[in-house]
């Protein structure tokens, strides 16, 4: 597969202005596609460019403007900041002397928006025997891993890469179904005639849930809404539990025994792809909603949308319903990010199922968010929200916690 941007690392190079950093991005990817020259503020706007990063695979490199210049107290530097670095799985600041209060800035900015980072001092060739003790400074003062390096002289470059790979969020994958069932338990499956899905086809999360229940030597159940009540009444097991498409769940908790643990297949997706509890606590934002609130519909790729489609006409109809506010959505799909001006005055994050994305690709989503102080939620979660039953149908993941 070709790595599109939503799959990329995006690397942000940033730096007072001089220190070498475009320099330090043309000698990383072999090639002089940012202009490098001895006037301070050569770099005016950010500049991309993508490559394969051994052993990190597809990234984005962004060089920055210095921004050393702008704004005596910092405040329009942090703004400036945010604004490149929102979207950032790593910072390197690059710098050629020592610690100054930018540089105290930059990582607490750094720490702020938890972006882990590296300081690379430039300039070995004429630092000499400066760079290490740079480097000793830099690691002493900010707990950070540094590296020092040669941009002119292309080198100390080769280990940067697996570097940056080490202090990576390492968002591991976790169990879609399989640790909430135990060998022996009854799952029941509802799955509705869907008209989204090929003819004669599961779709993926049933086909998931399926696979990891049976694996665990448990029983899959799957029947559709009509027959739940009759297969709850006459099997003589009593579930461990149920799983519903999310857009039949009203139904589904009515014929389910209040004492039978019960959830849908998007609200396992948002827990095994993204941050279930942030998604969660997000949803709360659809009470503050008013008149003229923009809502960003976020999806994970770009699909032509189904006459009833679920984000673009379903959702925001229940919203509207719910709120009794005029809202203003917005729709954004595909594996890229927004630009930050996409942003500007957006109160709640609505995001699909993400099922071609992975977890990785969903957590940076997420990490993005909260970095924007935009709440995020999910479109399973907010379809058990706005029906009433978003308690019972999260009540199985948080029952230990509460033990
Ligand atoms: N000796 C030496 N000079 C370097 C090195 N890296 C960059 N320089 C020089 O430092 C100056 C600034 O380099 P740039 O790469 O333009 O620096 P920058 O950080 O991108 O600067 P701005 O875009 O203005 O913020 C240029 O004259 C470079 O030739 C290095 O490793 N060694
Ligand atoms: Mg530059």
């Amino acid at each position: 597969m070709i790595a599109s941007s939503g799959f990329r690392k995006y690397i942000v190079i940033t730096g007072k202005r001089n220190v070498g950093k475009s320099s330090l991005m043309n000698a990383l990817i072999g090639q002089n596609i940012s202009i490098v020259s001895d006037v301070a503020g050569t770099t005016t706007d950010p500049v991309f460019k993508s490559m394969e990063l051994s052993p990190l695979g597809p990234v984005t490199f962004v060089d920055t403007p210095g921004l050393d210049d702008v704004g005596k107290l910092g405040k329009l530097r942090v703004e400036r900041a945010k604004k490149i670095f929102y979207r950032a799985d790593v910072g390197v600041l690059v710098v050629d002397s020592e610690p100054s209060s930018y540089e105290d800035q930059v990582i607490f900015i750094f720490k702020e928006m938890e972006i882990p980072f590296i300081v690379v001092v430039n300039k070995s060739d004429i630092l000499g025997k400066d760079a290490e003790k740079l480097s000793k400074i830099y690691q002493n003062k900010y707990g950070v891993r540094t590296l020092s390096v040669s941009a002119k002289e292309k080198s100390g470059l080769d280990k940067i890469g697996q570097i940056l790979k080490d202090i990576l969020p390492n968002d591991e994958e976790i169990p879609f179904i399989s640790d909430l069932v135990d060998g022996g338990d009854l799952v029941v499956m509802v799955v509705p005639i869907d008209l989204g899905a090929p003819k004669g086809r599961l779709i993926m999360p049933q086909v998931h849930a399926i696979r990891e229940t049976i694996d665990k030597e448990a029983l899959a159940l799957v029947v559709k809404e009509r027959e739940l009540r009759f297969a709850i009444e006459n099997i003589g097991i009593k579930p461990k539990l149920v799983v519903t498409d999310s857009q039949s769940v009203m139904k589904v908790v009515s014929d389910v025994p209040e004492d039978v643990n019960l959830t849908t297949f998007s609200i396992l997706e948002a827990r095994y792809r993204g941050d279930l509890e942030y998604f969660i606590e997000s949803v709360e934002a659809v009470e503050n909603l008013e008149d003229g609130d923009k809502v960003m519909i976020m999806e994970g790729c770009t699909h032509r949308p189904l006459t009833e489609d679920i984000g673009r006409v379903k959702i925001p109809r229940w919203l509207v319903n719910h709120t009794g506010a005029k809202i203003d959505f917005k729709i954004w799909a595909g594996v890229d990010f927004p630009e930050f001006e996409e942003f500007d005055g957006v109160k709640l994050i609505i995001h699909c199922g993400g099922c071609v994305m992975n977890r990785n690709s969903m957590m940076r989503r997420v990490r993005m968010s909260k970095r924007l102080s935009i709440p995020m939620t999910n479109y399973g979660v907010i379809i058990s929200y706005m029906h009433g039953v978003l308690e019972r149908a999260t009540r199985i993941f948080f029952k230990e916690a509460t033990n």
